[in-house]
């Protein structure tokens, strides 16, 4: 019989649902879509079910740029213009179960830094501590920018962090950089694992 590989992982006190940028701008429809970024928000869904009935703390990220960010391509940056703050693109999806109780965390107003990193002048860093964040577990969007970003300053940081696979999407501006992140985020220590693991 083929021995199944098993890494099932309990939910204990200090894990934090850390959801990267589930905004409207960034679903099908949006300004900036990330191809099957939907599929991401109801895959979130189901993890914020099983942190919210452990009582587990919610953290969402969201781009939050002047209008004039220095990413948009009117400044010279690369992007459509996303996620200006107060505006409907910023909101998160409709179908994001975001409880109330959820902490909320604007990010990518500073003018001069494109603000991938949900740590990037946001006061998520003293979020985590206040919250007492011994273990992180990140999704969201997008793979190859803000995902990768946050992960990456997480481990900067020494927190362990789970990538949640199930739940994250890539721009992909290059077909291979969804994948490259994954190894770059797996190279400096995020574990990667679905929903099934922790079930
Ligand atoms: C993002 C590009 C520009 C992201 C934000 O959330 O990954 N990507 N701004
Ligand atoms: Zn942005």
């Amino acid at each position: 019989m083929v021995q199944q590989k098993s890494k099932l992982i309990s939910l204990n006190r200090g894990d934090i649902l850390l959801i990267i940028d589930l905004q409207n701008d960034f679903l099908p429809g949006g300004t900036l879509a990330v191809s099957l970024g939907d599929q991401v928000v109801s895959a979130m869904n189901r993890y914020i079910e099983l942190f919210q009935r452990q009582q587990l703390p919610i953290v969402a990220t969201r781009d939050w740029h002047p209008a004039d960010h220095c990413s948009f391509k009117a400044q010279g940056g690369p992007w459509p213009e996303h996620c200006v703050a107060g505006t409907e693109g910023a909101e998160f999806s409709a179908d994001l179960q975001l409880p109330e109780t959820a902490e909320i965390v604007s990010k990518g107003f500073n003018n001069k830094a494109p603000g991938y990193s949900g740590f990037e002048d946001t006061g998520l860093g003293t979020l985590l501590i206040r919250l007492d964040a011994r273990r992180l577990f990140i999704g969201g969007l997008a793979t190859d920018y803000c995902v990768l970003n946050t992960v990456l300053d997480a481990r900067a940081r020494h927190y362990p962090v789970f990538l949640l696979k199930d739940a994250i999407r890539a721009v992909d501006v290059s077909p291979h950089n969804g994948h490259n992140a994954i190894d770059t985020m797996t190279q400096e220590g995020a574990i990667p694992i679905t929903l099934a693991d922790l079930q």
